[in-house]
């Protein structure tokens, strides 16, 4: 998937040239970050070749996983991002902690998403165990921060494209009918 941007209608010409311009927000969570640094560069990498400008991305470190939702909001609200990758690698442990905070990370991000109408994505492995998350942090299942980034990218793509439409209603369609 963390290539399909550049076939697809978001792909890198079609690119809105706002989106070029756009702040982006990555919070890191520090627990497993042999995991977590990969899916940062991974998403690095990403917005890099997708044209957006080092100075534009502010990487954050924070705790672990479960202090993403509030990492996400102080970029949105104080930093003004335009967007926040939320990025974390949570083990499933012998204690119920792995459910208890991967349930909130991932529901508090999304509310954080839809408070402030910009999109989060959500780059957190939830596995049983190391071996998987490194599979998908560089490994045989690819880079789960690039397909975070990817996912910011074709969100902040579709606003700024459904902006458009909505500037250019009353010029064509049904205005005047
Ligand atoms: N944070 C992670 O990012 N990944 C983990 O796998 C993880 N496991 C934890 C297991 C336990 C038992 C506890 C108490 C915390 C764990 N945390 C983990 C840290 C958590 O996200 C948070 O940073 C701390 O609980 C401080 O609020």
């Amino acid at each position: 998937m963390a290539t399909s941007l550049k076939t697809q209608n978001t792909g890198d010409a079609s690119l809105h040239h706002k989106v070029k311009n756009a702040r982006i927000g990555i919070a890191v969570a520090q627990w497993n970050s042999e995991i977590t640094f990969a899916l940062r560069d991974g998403a690095k990498k990403f917005l890099a070749e997708h044209g957006l400008a080092e100075e534009n991305i502010h990487i954050h470190l924070v705790p672990g996983a479960y202090e993403l939702p509030l990492a996400a909001q102080y970029l949105l609200e104080i930093g003004n991002m335009d967007a926040v990758i939320a990025i974390g690698c949570l083990i499933k442990g012998e204690t119920p902690h792995f459910h208890y905070i991967s349930e909130s990370v991932s529901l508090s991000l999304n509310n954080v998403a839809l408070k402030y109408n910009k999109p989060v994505a959500f780059g957190v492995l939830t596995v049983d165990a190391l071996e998987q998350a490194q599979e998908r942090a560089g490994g045989k299942l690819g880079n789960k921060g690039e397909e975070a980034a990817e996912a910011v990218l074709q969100m902040l793509n579709m606003k700024e494209t459904v902006k458009d439409i909505s500037a250019n209603r009353g010029r064509i369609g049904f205005a005047g009918r």
